[in-house]
Order: structure tokens, then C-alpha cells, then sequence
């Protein structure tokens, strides 16, 4: 028998059966009204949703962005009618029964998956399997790096997840779990749905994973309870909220539970129920309401969960108002970097200008970073295990480690899907502004997390290094040719490639105060001249594009290019002006989404009328829209090599010679 007394239910007149009941209901009403969702998963969950809920959670829908709740995410994203419905009963503003009514419509609240942003409350964007319990180690790890900088007393909270079979078997899940098991991350707590069913059917079909031994392995501490047993599960998540490690909560349930005939079925999966097993359903539950219909008492009941929610909070706030901490508690979690990281910025171009500084873009951004991380503290750094690649750690960093937040440096380890992940989690949670480092190539690695920051439209800064065929011996494994396309295609995200270490700078300072949308920092292996004639208050790659160099008299061609290649195009265009008399204008274009955001005037008077020749150790594809009809691409028709980066350039045909070669023939 268990010494440890049990948090009971709170006194009502309700079970939390049929608090559980209400869920059950709604799901299967909600999906069976729109035609589409997945019913399954809200009724098999409901029972331990109502435990966590109702005895654990401590959140206050009338403020639900107040910084030391509980995090919620519902890792198995297409169970959404399970937040939907916890949502609508819980009183969240903005989810009436008319939004569950519209599940799944256009314009409703109520989307497919969970959507971070359309609804008050949820915390992430999930549907992509996996994603969210990735994300959610981030979240907890802010946690613990809040309350390690500004105290418990301040930040104390959980961060609890819901996933699937389909969570655990996705590959982001062992690199979020070890993680989390090596940091320590106590306050995270994970239950699995393990209803042994998938969408094709039995998981025995794909799986023999020993899921506990594999938490266990990862450092987690792990029990297993019947998904059921009320009793059972609040036992087990007092004892997870009692251990020094993150918790695994594997819940043995019945998909679609309550449904005599389907019940235990991939058939609840993802489709309605249709109305003779929902009629079956209510008879065999005991809810005999009709569709839609949560009687006053059960409604009540709930409502008194957001009530305690809305108490706790209110004493946090005086908590507040009362530390010595507050204001920069407050300040850290308004996300908002003080001037003197910008002056820095500038301080620094001006003075690299002056020093006509020749490094390596991945080296200005150390060098930029330097300044940067000395005058905030608020960014968290890391690397997928490329630290001195990246160069992303910086003087007087110190690293996160098990049990020990105060740093802020995370090594990820070899992880680039479960560092982009968190690094979203992070964000997410408030606090800090994340920025990560790997080789552009393995943004491939990294790239169902990179969508998510940018669907969700999170600061996060990606520090992409070795960005071309320039980084030379390693080969065309490494070298990326698609990703700059890739990234492009990518909406709600910037694609930073500077020239320079001004240009460096400048995109950093962009980045950073790109507070709605993720940035990736595209930045070379090689030494690059730096490029610029004075020091301009101006961040010149603010519009995305410039006129680096124009020639005095009317332009007879323009030379476009990105990062490494503007040294190219700049060389091609004292080449064309000193051997043929042909006055070229080469325009820098670091960003094109910048870019493309400027009105038609600047634009037309940066590109001109001439004929363009584009230049990017890169593929081809997205470049048409920007050297026209006429113009001439000169960059990678296929996979790199392996050799010393200049023979290389050589050999693929991007250089100056061939760059003034093509221009010459446009202009003849
Ligand atoms: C990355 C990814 N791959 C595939 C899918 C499509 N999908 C949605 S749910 C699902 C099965 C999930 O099984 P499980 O997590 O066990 O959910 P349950 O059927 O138990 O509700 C799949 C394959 C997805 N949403 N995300
Ligand atoms: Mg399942």
C-alpha cells in the first residue's frame, strides 16, 4: 500500500466519470457533425485528461498566458477534439459549443490539429507526430532555466503531454526523450496513450519496442497504469511530480472507449462513429443528453477547475508584485532585447568597416554574437554537436547541465530535429530567444521543426554553417545545393545569406528583432572579403537587397548574388568594366523575403532594367523570378565534390571569369 496520501478529487456532487463522460460526448458529436476527425483518441484519453485536470493542472483560462502555468500539450495532435472539448468546458472565452459545433470548418477556431495562435491556450502546434512532445522538452527546460535565474518562487510549473504510438515510434521522439532524461528535466511529465493501435491497425504490425525500458533507459523515471483507473493515474502523477527525473506515464487504454461495438478498434482512429454506434455509445456511457448538450452540474464541475486555476493565479501575481525580482522577470518575459545590443551591432559594423575585416561569415557571427550575448541575456545558445563548426558559443557562456540551469549554452547533442524542437519549446515558453547551430546540409535533419517555428511564427535563429560547395574536402554529403531552395520555399521564415561580416551583423540584428518569425543564418566555412566602401547607420540589408555596387552611368548589366558569391560578382564586375568598357551593377540580395516585402519602386530600382546574371554556389530553382526571362544563372546543376573549396569553384564554372563571360554575351 502507498504511504503517500493521494490528492483526491475535489468535493462536488460529479464523478469525474462523468466529467470524462462530457469529453467523450463532445468528441464523438464534433467529429460526427463535421464528417472528419478522429474520435478515437479523445474517449480513450478522456479518463486521465479529467485526473490531470481536475486534481493537477493548475491553469487559468481567463489569463491564459499568465507565465507560471502548467504547459499543456496534446503531442497526438489529431486528438484535438480532446483540447477542443477540455477548452469549451474549462470556459476559455473563445471556445463556445458553436466553435465545436464548427470543428474543422474554415475560419473556425477549431482547426484539424491544434494550431498555436487560433485558439486561447494552446501552447503549440501539434499533428506532426512527434513534434510535440519534442517541443514540450524545450518548454520544460525554459522552466527550469526561468526558475534558475529569477527563483521558484517565480517560476514553478509542469509541463504535461499526451502522445500517441505514433509520437514514440517517430525518430524526433529518441533524440527529445534522451535529452530530456540526460538534462534531468523533472517537471516534465509524458503519458502515453498506449492503446496498441495505430491507423493501420495493431502497432504489433510495425513495433516490438519495449517503450518503458526505452524511457528507462533514457534516464526517465517510468510507471504504468491502467488509462482507466482514475485512482491509478493520480497516483502515478503524484509520484512523477515527486521524482528527480522527467516521467513517462505509460496509460494502457481503449481507443474510442465507451463505443460497445467500434471501442478498441482503428476504426475510431480517424473517422466519425456514425449515429446508431453514438446512440449506442450514450446508452452504454450513461449520458443520455442530447448532441452538444453538458448538463448545468457536469458543466459546473468544470468551470470549478478554471476557478481554482484563476485563485492560483491571482496568488502568483501578488507573489509578483512583492519580489525584489519582478522587474526583470517581467522584462524577460516581454521578449524585448535593450538598445544597447543594437548600438552594439552598429558599434561593431562601424568598426569592422574601418578594419576592412576579412573572416569567414560563421566567424563574424561569433564575432557578432560576442557583442550581442554581452549586452542581453536573454538568448540561449547551442549546437547539434558542431560547437567549434558553428562557433556558437561565446565568452562567459556557460553550459546547461543536469541539475544545473543557470547557463546558457545547450549542447544538443546530435540531435537537429530535437534541438530545432525545442528550440521551438523554448520560444515558446517565454524568457529567452533560442538560436541553434548545425551544417545547412543537415537542415534536411531539422526540417519538421523548422516548419513548425515558422508555422507558428516563433523567434527562433537558426545558425547554419559550411553553406556551399565552399566548405571544400568534406564532399557533396556535405555540401548542401537544395536547402537555400528548400528554406526559400518555407513560408514565414527568413533565409539570411550575408556577403560579409557587415553584412553578418546586420542580418543578426534583423533576426533578433524578427520577433514573429523564425530566421536562418546562412553563413560560410571560407574567409570573405568584407565588402563595403563606409560605415551607414543604415542596416542596409534590411530591404533584403541593395545596390552594393553601381556603376557610374548607366548600368549595362546587373550581377545578383548571395553570401560567398558577392565577391564573385563584385570581381566579375571590375572585370567586365576594366576588359570590355561594360558598366555592371552588382546588387547584394541577403534576403529574399526582405526582399520581396519592399514596394515595386525599390525593387525596380534595385534589379534595373539590364539584363541580370544571378550567382549562388547553389540550385537554380526560385532564382528565374529575379534574373527574368533573358537572364543567365551561374551556379550548381547537380551534387558537389570533394576537393579544396577553390578547385572546386573552379570546376563547377562559379567564378569571376565566367560570371563577366556570360554577362558580355547577355550585353552584346
Ligand atoms: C509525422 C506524421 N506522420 C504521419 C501522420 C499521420 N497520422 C496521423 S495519426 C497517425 C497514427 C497515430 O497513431 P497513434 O499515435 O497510436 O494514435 P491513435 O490511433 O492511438 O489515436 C498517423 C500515421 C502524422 N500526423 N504525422
Ligand atoms: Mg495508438
Amino acid at each position: 500500500m502507498s504511504q503517500v496520501a493521494i490528492k483526491t478529487a475535489p468535493e462536488t456532487a460529479v464523478s469525474e466519470r462523468d466529467m470524462a463522460n462530457a469529453i467523450r460526448a463532445l468528441a464523438m458529436d464534433s467529429v460526427q457533425k463535421a464528417n472528419s476527425g478522429h474520435p478515437g483518441m479523445p474517449m480513450g484519453m478522456a479518463d486521465v485528461a479529467t485526473v490531470l485536470f481536475n486534481r493537477f493542472i493548475t491553469i487559468d483560462p481567463s489569463k491564459p498566458d499568465w507565465p507560471d502555468r502548467d504547459r499543456f500539450v496534446l503531442s497526438a495532435g489529431h486528438g484535438s477534439m480532446l483540447q477542443y472539448a477540455l477548452h469549451y468546458l474549462l470556459g476559455y472565452s473563445d471556445m463556445p459549443i458553436e466553435e465545436l459545433q464548427r470543428f474543422r470548418q474554415l475560419g473556425s477556431r477549431t482547426a484539424g490539429h491544434p494550431e498555436y495562435g487560433h485558439a486561447l491556450g494552446i501552447e503549440t502546434t501539434t499533428g506532426p507526430l512527434g513534434q510535440g512532445i519534442s517541443t514540450a522538452v524545450g518548454m520544460a527546460l525554459a522552466e527550469r532555466m526561468l526558475a534558475a535565474r529569477h527563483g521558484q518562487e517565480l517560476v514553478d510549473h509542469h509541463t504535461y503531454v499526451i502522445a500517441g504510438d505514433g509520437c514514440l515510434q517517430e525518430g524526433i521522439s529518441h533524440e527529445a526523450i534522451d535529452l530530456a532524461g540526460h538534462l534531468r528535466l523533472n517537471r516534465l511529465i509524458v503519458f502515453w496513450d498506449d492503446n496498441s493501435i495505430s491507423i493501420d491497425g495493431p502497432t504489433a504490425l510495425s513495433t516490438s519496442m519495449d517503450q518503458p525500458a526505452r524511457f528507462a533507459a533514457a534516464g526517465w523515471n517510468v510507471s504504468q497504469v491502467d488509462g482507466h483507473d482514475i485512482e491509478a493515474v493520480a497516483e502515478a502523477i503524484e509520484a512523477a511530480q515527486r521524482s528527480d527525473r522527467p516521467s513517462l506515464i505509460a496509460c494502457r487504454t481503449v481507443i474510442g472507449k465507451g463505443a460497445p461495438n467500434l471501442g478498441g478498434s482503428e476504426k475510431t482512429h480517424g473517422a466519425p462513429l456514425g449515429d446508431a454506434e453514438i446512440a449506442a455509445t450514450r446508452e452504454n456511457i450513461g449520458w443520455p443528453y442530447a448532441p452538444f448538450e453538458v448538463p448545468d452540474e457536469i458543466l459546473d464541475a468544470w468551470r470549478e477547475v478554471a476557478d481554482r486555476g484563476r485563485l492560483a493565479r491571482l496568488a502568483w501575481e501578488q507573489n509578483l508584485t512583492a519580489s525584489p525580482q519582478r522587474t526583470a522577470f517581467e522584462s524577460a518575459i516581454s521578449g524585448a532585447l535593450p538598445e544597447a545590443v543594437f548600438e552594439a551591432l552598429s558599434a561593431f559594423r562601424k568598426e569592422h568597416v574601418e578594419k576592412e575585416t576579412k573572416v569567414a561569415t560563421r566567424k563574424a557571427s561569433e564575432m557578432a554574437l560576442g557583442v550581442i550575448n554581452a549586452a542581453t541575456d536573454l538568448t540561449i545558445g547551442g549546437s547539434a554537436d558542431l560547437t567549434h563548426s558553428n562557433l556558437t558559443i561565446t565568452k562567459g557562456m556557460n553550459r546547461i547541465a543536469p541539475g544545473d540551469y543557470a547557463g546558457s549554452y545547450v549542447h544538443y547533442g546530435i540531435r537537429e530535429h530535437g534541438m530545432a524542437a525545442a528550440m521551438n519549446g523554448i520560444a515558446l515558453h517565454g524568457g529567452f530567444i533560442p538560436y541553434g547551430g548545425t551544417f545547412l546540409c543537415f537542415a534536411d535533419y531539422a526540417r519538421g521543426a523548422m516548419r513548425l517555428s515558422a508555422l507558428m511564427g516563433q523567434r527562433v535563429i537558426y545558425v547554419m554553417t559550411h553553406d556551399s560547395i565552399g566548405l571544400g574536402e568534406d564532399g557533396p554529403t556535405h555540401q548542401p545545393i537544395e536547402h537555400l531552395a528548400m528554406l526559400r520555399a518555407t513560408p514565414n521564415l527568413n533565409v539570411f545569406r550575408p556577403a560579409d561580416i557587415i553584412e553578418t551583423a546586420e542580418c543578426w540584428e534583423l533576426a533578433l528583432r524578427a520577433k514573429e518569425r523564425p530566421s536562418v543564418l546562412v553563413l560560410s566555412r571560407q574567409n570573405l572579403p568584407m565588402l563595403r566602401y563606409a560605415h551607414t547607420d543604415e542596416n542596409r540589408s534590411s530591404r533584403g537587397a541593395y545596390l552594393l555596387r553601381g556603376p557610374a552611368g548607366r548600368r549595362a548589366v546587373t550581377l545578383i548574388a548571395t553570401g560567398s558569391e558577392v565577391e564573385i560578382a563584385v570581381s566579375a564586375a571590375q572585370r567586365l568594366h576594366a576588359e570590355h568598357g561594360i558598366a555592371a551593377a552588382v546588387v547584394s540580395m541577403p534576403c529574399w523575403e526582405l526582399f520581396e516585402e519592399q514596394d515595386d519602386e525599390y525593387r525596380r530600382a534595385v534589379l534595373g532594367s539590364a539584363p541580370r546574371v544571378a550567382v549562388e554556389a547553389a540550385a537554380r530553382l526560385g532564382w528565374d523570378r529575379w534574373i527574368g526571362d533573358n537572364g543567365v544563372f551561374i551556379g550548381m546543376t547537380g551534387f558537389g565534390a570533394s576537393a579544396p573549396a577553390p578547385d572546386l569553384y573552379r570546376h563547377f564554372a562559379i567564378t569571376p571569369e565566367a560570371v563577366a563571360e556570360a554577362a558580355r554575351k547577355l550585353v552584346i
